[in-house]
C-alpha cells in the first residue's frame, strides 16, 4: 500500500519533469513511447488503488459532469487591458512620456513579448497546486472555467519544485497554434460540423464548452505573461525577470521575448517579429512593451483600466471585411482559368488591396461569393490575398451568382474541365493572347531566361501589337521597334536588345523551365536535364524514357512528352535554337558512386550553408530522391531553420529528422572506403 502511495508520486513527479521538458523547456527528455508508458503504468496503479487518485493527477485533466453555466470569479487583482499603438510615432511618445513621468534623461529597459491573439485567462495556484482558472470577462469579472483550462496540456495541474509562492494567480493567454486550427477545423468538415472562422474564435469557442470533455478535444495552448495576485513571495525586480521565474515554477512562456531600450530598441524589435510573423506557428495581432522595473511600474500606475507602464503596438490586421464589385476570370500561362473577385480597395496585412483569388471554380461555389457580398479578405505575409469567406448576413438582396464561362473570356476557345480536376482550361493554347503573355512572362522570368527590363507591362505591350507571338519572336526585335512601345525610350530599348542577347547563353535546366511545361518546376527541370544532358534527346524520348528521371512520375512525364509532340512548340524551339539560344551540355555522366540510391528525402526549413537546390542535387546524384512531401515512404527529412509544417508531419509520421550537419555524415558515412 505505502510502496503503491509512493510509485504513484514517483510516477507523477516523473510525469510533470516530462511535461515540464516538453512544453516548457521545448526539449524533450524521452520518446513519446515513454512517456506514454508511465502515463499507462499510473493508470494502471490508480484503477488498482482509487484511494490514490487525486485532483491534480496528470491522469485527472477531464474530470467532473457538464456545467450548465459558468460560475462567476471576481478578479482579486483586476486584469488589464492594453493601450493600442500604429504607428511609430506612438511609440516614440510612449516612450517620451514614461521619460518625462519617472523625470529621467536614462533610456528605460522594456520587456518585449509577441502579442499573442486569443484569450486572456488568470490561473490560480495555492501552495502549488492548480484551484481556480478564469477568463478575463471585463477585468473584475470573469466566468470560472477550471475544468476546462485544466484539460490543457500546457497547463501544470501543479507548479515545479518547492520554492514558489503560497499563492500564485498566474496570467496569460490561451491560444490556437495555425496547425492545431486547421487540423481541427478539417476533422469537423469531415463530420460534417461547424468550422471556426479563425484560430481566435476557435480558441474563444472551446475554452468556453460546458463540457470539459469536448476543450480536451481542443488544440489549445497558453502562453504565461505576467502575475496577478501573489501571497507570501518576494518577487524579482524586473518583469524579465519575472518571466523567468514562471518558466521556473513550470509555467510556459513565449521564447520570443527580450529586453530592448528605449523607442529604437522598441521599433526595431517590431520589425524582427514583423518578419517573422508569417513563419510563426501562431497568430499574433502586435507586440507588447512592458517597462522591465517593476519599481518604475508601481512609479508609473494606471490610467483607467491600463496600466500607463505598458502598451500594445499593433501589426496592420491581416484580415478586413470589404465589397466584391465583381468576380472575373483570369487566364493563366497554362490556360488555367482562375476566379479572382474585384473589391472595393481595402488596406490589409500592410497594403491595399483590390483583387483577391477565389483559387477555383470548386472554392468559388463552397465560399458561394456574388458580386455584391461583404466579404472577409485576408493577406498574410507574402501571400496573395484570398477572399475568406462571405459574410452572409449582409448579402443585398439581389446579390447575383457568378456564371462560369463556357468559352475563355480573352481568346474566345472552348473551356474545359478536366475530369476530376477544379480547374477550368482555356482550349486555345498560343492562340490566347493571355496564356501567350504569362507564357512570356515566366520564360523571361529572373528564375527562367533572367531578361532584364522585360517586364509585364513591355510583354503585354508586345502581344497585343503582335510584335511578338512566341519566344522565339523576342530574339529577332530591334532596338528601333522596341523604341515605338510606351514608356520606351532609346536608351530603355537598347538596354532591352542587349538583355535579350545576353539571355541566349543559358543553361540548359533554366531553359527547360522557363519552356513553361505544366508541372515541371525548377528541381524538375534540373532532374530532367542531369538525365538527358541535352535537349535533342529529351525531344525524342518516350514516355517510359522520361519516368526514368528520378522524381517524375507518370503525370510529369506525359506532360513533357505532349509539349514536345505538339509541332507548334516544336517549331518555337526550333526557332528559339536557329536565333542562337544554347546551353553547356550537362555531364550525363552520373557520380558512380550512390551512396543514397534507394533513399527518399523531402527538404524543409533554410539550411545554415547549403541552398535546397544545392542539396536537392546533392541527394540526386548520391542516387537518392528527393520528393516534395512526406509521406510513409520518406526515409529522411532534411530540416533546417523556421521549418514549418513538414516537420509536423514528418513527426507524426516517425520519419528520421536529419541537419544538415548529419546530412552530409550520412553521404560520407555511406560512402565505400
Ligand atoms: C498577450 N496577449 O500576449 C499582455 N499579452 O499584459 C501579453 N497580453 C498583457 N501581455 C498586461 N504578452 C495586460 C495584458
Amino acid at each position: 500500500m505505502a510502496a503503491a502511495a509512493e510509485r504513484v508520486n514517483a510516477l507523477r513527479a516523473s510525469i510533470a519533469q516530462h511535461d515540464y521538458r516538453y512544453y516548457v523547456l521545448d526539449d524533450p527528455e524521452v520518446p513519446d513511447a515513454e512517456y506514454d508508458r508511465l502515463v499507462k503504468q499510473l493508470k494502471a496503479l490508480e484503477a488498482e488503488h482509487p484511494e490514490l487518485v487525486s485532483p491534480d493527477s496528470p491522469t485527472q485533466r477531464v474530470s467532473g459532469a457538464p456545467a450548465s453555466e459558468f460560475g462567476e470569479v471576481v478578479h482579486r487583482v483586476p486584469m488589464l487591458s492594453l493601450d493600442n499603438a500604429f504607428e511609430p510615432d506612438d511609440i516614440e511618445r510612449f516612450d517620451r512620456r514614461i521619460r518625462e513621468r519617472l523625470e529621467t534623461e536614462d533610456s528605460i529597459a522594456y520587456s518585449c513579448e509577441p502579442k499573442l491573439d486569443g484569450l486572456a485567462v488568470t490561473l490560480l495556484y495555492e501552495n502549488g497546486q492548480l484551484v481556480r482558472g478564469a477568463t478575463r470577462g471585463d477585468g473584475i469579472h470573469g466566468e470560472d472555467v477550471t475544468a476546462n483550462l485544466r484539460t490543457l496540456p500546457t497547463v501544470p495541474l501543479r507548479l515545479v519544485g518547492d520554492r514558489f509562492p503560497a499563492v500564485l494567480e498566474a496570467r496569460g493567454e490561451v491560444f490556437m497554434s495555425l496547425d492545431g486550427f486547421a487540423r481541427m477545423n478539417r476533422e469537423a468538415l469531415e463530420k460534417g460540423e461547424k468550422v471556426f472562422v479563425n484560430p481566435r474564435n476557435a480558441a474563444a469557442g472551446s475554452l468556453r464548452q460546458l463540457d470539459p470533455r469536448i476543450t480536451a478535444t481542443r488544440p489549445l495552448e497558453i502562453f504565461f505573461y505576467g502575475v496577478g495576485f501573489v501571497e507570501d513571495a518576494e518577487l524579482p525586480g524586473r518583469h524579465s525577470e519575472l518571466l523567468a521565474q514562471l518558466r521556473d515554477w513550470g509555467l510556459r512562456v513565449s521564447a520570443e521575448t527580450t529586453v530592448a531600450r528605449g523607442a529604437e530598441g522598441l521599433l526595431a524589435y517590431y520589425a524582427a517579429i514583423g518578419a517573422r510573423r508569417p513563419t510563426l506557428k501562431y497568430q499574433i495581432d502586435g507586440v507588447v512593451y512592458k517597462v522591465d522595473s517593476l519599481l518604475q511600474q508601481r512609479e508609473l500606475g494606471f490610467v483607467a483600466r491600463a496600466p500607463r507602464w505598458a502598451i500594445a503596438h499593433k501589426y496592420p490586421a491581416q484580415e478586413e471585411m470589404t465589397t466584391v464589385r465583381d468576380v472575373e476570370w483570369q487566364v493563366g500561362r497554362t490556360g488555367a482559368l482562375t476566379p479572382v473577385a474585384r473589391l472595393d480597395p481595402v488596406f490589409v496585412g500592410g497594403v491595399t488591396v483590390s483583387n483577391a483569388t477565389l483559387h477555383n471554380v470548386d472554392e468559388l461555389r463552397r465560399k458561394d461569393v456574388r458580386a455584391g457580398d461583404s466579404v472577409i479578405v485576408r493577406r498574410a505575409g507574402d501571400v496573395i490575398p484570398e477572399v475568406v469567406r462571405v459574410v452572409i448576413e449582409r448579402r443585398p438582396a439581389g446579390a447575383v451568382d457568378v456564371q462560369v464561362p463556357g468559352v475563355c473570356p480573352v481568346c474566345g476557345s472552348e473551356v474545359r474541365r478536366i475530369e476530376g480536376e477544379s480547374v477550368l482550361r482555356c482550349t486555345g493554347g498560343l492562340v490566347c493572347a493571355a496564356q501567350r503573355k504569362e507564357s512570356l512572362k515566366h520564360f523571361a522570368g529572373r528564375r527562367a531566361m533572367d531578361i532584364d527590363g522585360l517586364g509585364d507591362k513591355v510583354i503585354e505591350q508586345l502581344v497585343d501589337t503582335k510584335m511578338v507571338k512566341n519566344a522565339a519572336d523576342l530574339y529577332s526585335l530591334s532596338a528601333e521597334q522596341l523604341a515605338g512601345l510606351e514608356r520606351m525610350g532609346e536608351k530603355s530599348a537598347r538596354n532591352l536588345v542587349d538583355a535579350i542577347e545576353r539571355s541566349k547563353t543559358s543553361t540548359l535546366p533554366r531553359f527547360l523551365y522557363a519552356l513553361g511545361i505544366p508541372n515541371v518546376g525548377e528541381s524538375t527541370a534540373l532532374a530532367v536535364a542531369e538525365s538527358f544532358g541535352d535537349l535533342e534527346p529529351l525531344q525524342s524520348a518516350d514516355v517510359e524514357r522520361i519516368m526514368e528521371v528520378p522524381d517524375v512520375g507518370p503525370v510529369v512525364a506525359a506532360a513533357i512528352r505532349e509539349f514536345f509532340g505538339e509541332a507548334r512548340n516544336r517549331a518555337v524551339l526550333d526557332g528559339l535554337r536557329r536565333r542562337g539560344v544554347s546551353w553547356p551540355i550537362v555531364e550525363a555522366e552520373r557520380s558512380t558512386h550512390q551512396p543514397l540510391s534507394g533513399r527518399t528525402f523531402v527538404l524543409t526549413g533554410t539550411l545554415p550553408s547549403l541552398s535546397r537546390a544545392d542539396a536537392a542535387s546533392a541527394i540526386r546524384k548520391a542516387g537518392g530522391r528527393v520528393t516534395s512531401s512526406v509521406t510513409k515512404k520518406t526515409d529522411y527529412l532534411l530540416a533546417g531553420d523556421d521549418p514549418g509544417s513538414k516537420l509536423t508531419a514528418a513527426n507524426e509520421l516517425g520519419v528520421r529528422i536529419i541537419t544538415e550537419a548529419e546530412f552530409s555524415v550520412l553521404i560520407v558515412a555511406r560512402s565505400p572506403s
